[in-house]
């Protein structure tokens, strides 16, 4: 500590009363505030102090150690750390705290580590979040202790010569494992598909078989298949080229003549066969079309003094009367009465007899219909046998088959149904005279078996 009384050698005693002058100590006069007045003569680090025609000059208290004094005197933190003189050696730093300093040792952080604000320690740089990085846009910028990595988005990888992140094309990467059926890359992912007839299961990798049938796409029945179905038709149709409709099947136009013996009717689904409207009934085969006997039905218009004579699809009444000089002899013939001469005992018939005959259409030709001859023939006998009526138009030829018997023959197809009535003649040439004989045969050419 100086001596503040140096400079006031000749005033002051150290530890003493100051006064700037020695008055005399006279109580006439006023005293003369020298503090105020700053006429007193107190030096740096002492107080002024006024008393009665004096003034004191008391020592200002010591400031405590780390602080010193400013211009006014008061006591003030000492920086050390700014002194010329620095407190501290090199490997440390000072740092000036009130009243005293500290020094603490220079840390030095290697890169991507920065010192804490204390300086006590070396922390991580978040690069990522000061902007620090040098990530591309699209990237992931992850921090790591002392360092920070770039990263792709998943689904992304890293192109270091384009040094861009790319899409990974995860079809091609992993072949048939991600996808049951169709793999389609995506930016930064992928999908699966499934093909025509599936659909994508809820784990969005495998396909299953949809069931086309629940949306009745068949005009008539559906099987559903994997991975597609099949439409198919009720017996007797057919299914359409498109696929899904059905179409009856015209089994009539298809197997002609082969299902219905008379007519095939076609009907959705089916066929059915038909007879004619009139004379014939259906068989139980369904097919085939039977007669309808209308003589034994009753079901005809015969007089009763008519035969009924059944016919393949119809009947005939048929009225046999003998002519002039003939008596009826029973119901399919009549005798002559008598012969007054002899040529018409030669020329006219000695017996008339009627025959019916029915044949259908489609009877093999030439076909023998009829014989003719003597009963009981006799060694000698001889016979001439010839159509005389109803044969105009040629269908019917006779012949000849030995000495005492004669046919007649169908030589051309009939259309029928067609009736004819002939006369047919036999001479008989016995013991050195004619005698003759006629038929006469009712023929009903009937139309074809139905
Ligand atoms: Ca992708
Ligand atoms: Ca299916
Ligand atoms: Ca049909
Ligand atoms: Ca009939």
């Amino acid at each position: 500590m100086l001596n503040h009384c140096v400079l006031f050698r000749d005033h002051c005693i150290r530890g003493a009363l100051c006064q700037s002058r020695l008055w005399p100590l006279r109580s006439n006069y006023a005293d003369i505030n020298e503090c105020e007045q700053r006429s007193h003569n107190c030096g740096f680090g002492f107080d002024c102090v006024n008393t009665e025609g004096l003034f004191r000059c008391n020592p200002k208290p010591q400031c405590p150690v780390g602080f010193t004094h400013d211009a006014q005197g008061s006591c003030i933190d000492l920086d050390e750390c700014a002194a010329v003189a620095q407190p501290c050696s090199p490997a440390f730093n000072c740092i000036n705290t009130a009243g005293s300093f500290t020094c603490q040792r220079k840390i030095i952080c290697s890169r991507g580590y920065h010192a804490s604000p204390d300086g006590s320690r070396c922390v991580d740089v978040d690069e990522c979040q000061s902007s620090l990085h040098r990530c591309g846009e699209g990237q992931l910028c992850l921090n790591l202790p002392g360092s920070y990595r770039c990263e792709c988005q998943t689904g992304y990888q890293y192109d270091s010569f384009r040094r861009m992140c790319v899409d990974v094309n995860e079809c091609w990467r992993y072949p048939s494992r991600l996808c049951a059926q169709t793999c389609e890359n995506t930016p930064g992912s992928y999908e699966c598909s499934c093909t025509s007839g599936f659909r994508l299961s809820g784990d969005g990798k495998s396909c299953e078989d949809v069931n086309e049938c629940l949306s009745s796409p068949c005009s008539q029945e559906c099987a559903n298949i994997y991975g597609s179905y099949q439409c198919y038709c009720r017996q007797g149709y057919h299914l359409r080229e498109d696929g899904h409709s059905c179409e009856d099947i015209d089994e009539c136009s298809q197997s002609v003549g082969h299902l219905c013996t008379y007519k095939c009717v076609n009907v959705p689904g089916s066929y059915q066969c038909a007879c004619p409207e009139y004379g014939y009934t259906m068989s139980p085969n369904g097919r085939s079309c039977r007669d309808i006997d209308e003589c034994a039905t009753g079901a005809n218009n015969c007089s009763l003094a008519e035969t009924c004579y059944n016919i393949q699809g119809g009947y005939r009444c048929l009225a046999l009367s003998c002519p002039p000089n003939y008596r009826k002899v029973s119901d399919t013939r009549c005798e002559r009465i008598s012969c007054p001469n002899y040529l018409d005992c030669q020329n006219s018939p000695l017996r008339i007899t009627y025959y019916y005959l029915s044949f259908q259409s489609n009877i093999i030709i030439p076909a023998q219909i009829f014989r003719i001859g003597p009963s009981p023939a006799y060694s000698g006998d001889n016979v001439i046998v010839s159509i005389t009526q109803g044969n105009e138009e040629n269908y019917f030829s006779t012949r000849k088959l030995n000495a005492y018997t004669g046919a007649v023959y169908l030589h051309r197809q009939v259309e029928g149904p067609r009736d004819f009535l002939l006369n047919v003649e036999m001479k008989l040439w016995r013991q050195g005279t004619f005698t003759t004989f006629q038929a006469k045969i009712y023929v009903f050419i009937t139309a074809n078996p139905l």
